[in-house]
């Protein structure tokens, strides 16, 4: 009774503890991925007890003997088969990060800016024109509506505009350039399996395509400071009619605190 009273206490605790179900076209090889990473650990475990269990089992029962010298065989055989499997894992887990990264976005992806700053994420979108402006860390200015610095000098940078929140098209891939303004902060999206830092100087570009419609939590994953815990935003995934229909209603400049 008591196992059964804990089993199904385990699986309403499932929901917190595991990761969110995935919502993007990638989740579903990274989600296998760490399956058979803890389905492989959890036999290595196993394994690995059986046999000492059998060791001090045995050893209670014979003699100890001087180590002979074929036994290398026995200890050398394991370790390198162990060897193989954890470089074969990683490089697998490498190569779906680095598709995620590295491999070239798709020319009609939607691009969208994501800056970190203490302690909001800020997302513009490039406009009409599908170019982003100049931004001038002089003309940062949250109270006159321009928290990134646009530089309206820029003809690019006119029909730019920025949010509080992230909403994308369902079903089409997007690409994020991630920034930081003033330290290292961590965005992440669980439900969509992206994470990346995004760093102060420096450019990081990632893509992923939405499939689900829905809200999801935006976190940062970097203790970035005292508010580092509010540091929350919300990504919106709309079926692509909503999202033209969306898009249609924007306008530059950017008003403060809409989504
Ligand atoms: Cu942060």
């Amino acid at each position: 009774m008591m196992l059964l009273a804990f089993l199904g206490q385990a699986t309403q605790a499932r929901a917190s503890w595991w990761m969110p179900p995935n919502a993007s076209l990638h989740g579903t090889a990274l989600d296998h991925q760490l399956i058979i990473n803890l389905w492989i650990l959890f036999g290595l475990f196993m394994l690995a007890h059986i046999l000492l269990f059998a060791g001090i089992l045995l050893q209670a029962r014979q003699q100890p003997q001087p180590l002979a010298h074929s036994r290398w065989r026995f200890e050398l055989a394991p370790l390198a088969a162990i060897a193989i499997l954890f470089f074969s894992l990683a490089i697998w887990s490498a190569h779906l990060w680095a598709s995620q990264r590295y491999t070239g976005t798709d020319p009609a992806a939607m691009q969208v800016e994501v800056v970190g700053m203490q302690f909001a994420w800020y997302f513009r979108y490039p406009g009409a024109d599908a170019a982003f402006g100049i931004t001038r860390p002089t003309l940062i200015s949250a109270a006159e509506g321009n928290p990134l610095g646009i530089d309206t000098a820029d003809e690019r940078g006119r029909d730019d505009f920025v949010r509080s929140q992230l909403v994308l098209p369902a079903g089409r891939e997007v690409n994020l350039r991630l920034r930081a303004l003033d330290v290292i902060h961590g965005f992440a999206i669980p439900a969509m399996r992206v994470k990346q830092n995004a760093i102060p100087g420096q450019t990081f570009n990632i893509h992923f395509t939405p499939t689900v419609p829905g809200d999801y939590s935006i976190l940062c994953t970097q203790v970035c400071g005292l508010g580092h815990a509010h540091m929350q935003a919300v990504v919106r995934i709309l079926p692509s009619a909503d999202f033209a229909v969306w898009l249609k209603q924007q306008k530059a400049p950017p008003a403060e605190g809409q989504p």
